[in-house]
């Protein structure tokens, strides 16, 4: 099991991502160019979420992705949140 960090020290690590309200989480609204640049992070993001076995829960609507990030089984922010949360930053 990775080691839970907790949302607060996740966020002051990390820029432009915020402790989600009434849950140990963070979310970060990551805005693209159009659809087309938004599902290509996506699908990226799929990709390397699958091979980690650590999956977001986020919503997309056209240029935006609305991403949350915490671990089920932890239930709270782990490393793992952490690692995924700078792969978005770096490819976004
Ligand atoms: N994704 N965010 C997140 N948190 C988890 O605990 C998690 C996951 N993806 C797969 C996964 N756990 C597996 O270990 C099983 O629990 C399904």
């Amino acid at each position: 099991m990775a080691e839970k960090i907790g949302a607060q020290k996740a966020v002051s690590d990390l820029s432009g991502w915020d402790v989600v309200d009434g849950r140990d989480a963070i979310r970060k609204v990551f805005r693209f160019a159009d659809f087309n640049e938004a599902f290509g992070f996506m699908s990226r993001v799929a990709l390397k979420a699958d091979q980690m076995d650590h999956h977001p829960e986020w919503f997309n609507v056209y240029n935006k992705v609305d991403v949350l990030l915490s671990t089920h089984d932890a239930d709270g922010v782990t490393t793992l949140d952490l690692d995924l949360a700078r792969f978005m930053d770096g490819i976004a």
